[in-house]
């Protein structure tokens, strides 16, 4: 804290290129910021739940209340009310390293193929994980899990050509492990599939759905949680620096994997929207609303979810609720300036609202920030980390420079610089 009482926000100060132009060059003068552009007038007001506002009106203050009383409390309404639960039927799991290469990517890494078989109720579930370690590391290194939509092929660079997507290369170099594992394993991600008799649900439910039963997202995390069970063992692996990333329907998920599972330590929503970081109660033209989310994906949600379609103001809970969940531990947000379905600002406006959250641990979050960074700056908080790239609804190189970037300072690589 200082003087005036707020704690200083920090900000990584990257070095550009600019920086290191010789002094005969004549620098080109600097393009003005570009802001992604205000909503148009009319946007109807909404109030947001108050994360340290109990439903029965207690004003959470310290640490313990928040662990003891509000994040369970959330975590029920959440998994009530939007995901869906898990049952709590009994499985046993084991690991198998189908194949090893200590020469991939031209002998900078070694690539394993584990196999993660969960067993329950006499029926098996086969997870494929691939894990590229870098050679180079001397101690277990921090980790990437991404859930990719695409098939397994993708996270071969043997087979697969280099993509923005998935740039294992540059996780390597970097120093960090990167693992990634197809969404269909844990659940095939099928929309006639309401009677969710495939994937995780077939292997574990027991009784008749409910309407609080889980669904396709909350599947989706549990396999995000069982790789990580996996990765925890694995000795090249820092156990306590794993982060979980996403694109749009996985980006979703690895906010709720995050936010039930406590062993990740960093969380990265690329363009999640609506389900994921975009505030519900935020209602424009352009974005996805929560009855067009039921409407056109039926599987993802839990039953009683879609009973807040045009009703988002009644939600005992909205989206940065879920981010505060993670809280002291590391979200990172990014947006697209064109990918107006899933809501930019209203992604923003959420990591913002965690903000207390963050400051019951003597983090700032991103701090008094109300205005959106120009398209193309980061921005660096206290446990809270946003960007917005110019360009449409993808998952690139540029994203993951920003994860990377936000990594780096998250787990003490590199030094924070204030904001202010
Ligand atoms: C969209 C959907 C979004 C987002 C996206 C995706 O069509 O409306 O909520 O999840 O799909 O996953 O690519």
């Amino acid at each position: 804290m200082n003087i005036l009482g707020f704690r200083p926000v920090f900000i990584l100060g990257l070095i550009t290129a600019t920086t290191l132009v010789s002094p005969a060059a004549v620098p080109a003068a600097a393009a003005p910021p570009r802001f992604f552009p205000p909503d148009a007038p009319g946007a109807a007001a909404y109030t947001l739940p108050d994360p340290l506002r109990t439903l029965d009106g207690r004003t959470i203050t310290t640490v313990a209340e928040w662990e003891k009383i509000r994040r369970p409390e959330l975590l029920e309404l959440f998994r009530a009310q939007v995901y869906g639960r898990v049952p709590d039927t009994a499985y046993t799991q084991a690991f198998r390293v189908v194949s090893e290469n200590s020469g991939a990517l031209g002998g900078a890494a070694t690539r394993k193929e584990i196999e993660i078989t969960v067993s329950a109720r006499g029926k098996a579930l086969a997870i494929r994980l691939f894990l590229f370690t870098p050679n180079h590391a001397t101690s277990p290194v921090p980790a990437f899990l991404l859930m990719g939509n695409s098939s397994v092929d993708h996270y071969d660079p043997a087979v697969a050509r280099p993509s923005g997507y998935w740039p294992v290369e540059t996780g390597i170099a970097r120093g960090y492990a990167m693992a990634a594992f197809w969404s269909w394993d844990a659940d095939p991600d099928q929309k006639a599939d309401v009677d969710f008799k495939d994937g995780a649900h077939a292997l574990l439910d027991a009784g008749p759905r409910q309407p609080d039963s889980w669904a396709t997202i909350a599947a989706w995390a549990w396999g995000m949680s069982r790789c990580l069970d996996y990765l925890v063992t694995d000795p090249a692996i820092a156990a306590d620096r794993v982060a979980v990333v996403g694109h749009s329907r996985a980006g979703k998920t690895a906010l709720w994997a995050a936010a039930q599972d406590e062993r990740f330590a960093m969380a990265c929503s690329n363009d999640s929207g609506t389900g994921g970081a975009a505030l519900s109660r935020r209602r424009t033209k352009e974005k996805e609303s929560v009855e067009a989310i039921n409407r056109l994906f039926p599987h993802w949600f839990a039953t009683n979810f879609k009973a807040f379609g045009g009703r988002e103001q009644e939600m005992p809970v909205d989206q940065h609720l879920l981010l505060a969940l993670i809280a002291p531990r590391t979200v990172c947000v990014a947006s697209a300036s064109q990918d107006l379905w899933a809501d930019p600002r209203g992604e923003f406006l959420s990591l913002v609202a965690t903000r207390p959250a963050y400051e019951l641990y003597g983090l700032g979050g991103l701090g008094d920030r109300t205005e959106m960074p120009p398209i193309g700056e980061p921005l660096h908080g206290e446990g809270a980390h946003y960007w917005i790239r110019e360009g449409r609804h993808a998952l690139t190189a540029a994203d993951w420079k920003f994860y990377f970037d936000s990594a780096d300072l998250a787990f003490g690589r590199v030094a924070p610089k204030p904001i202010r």
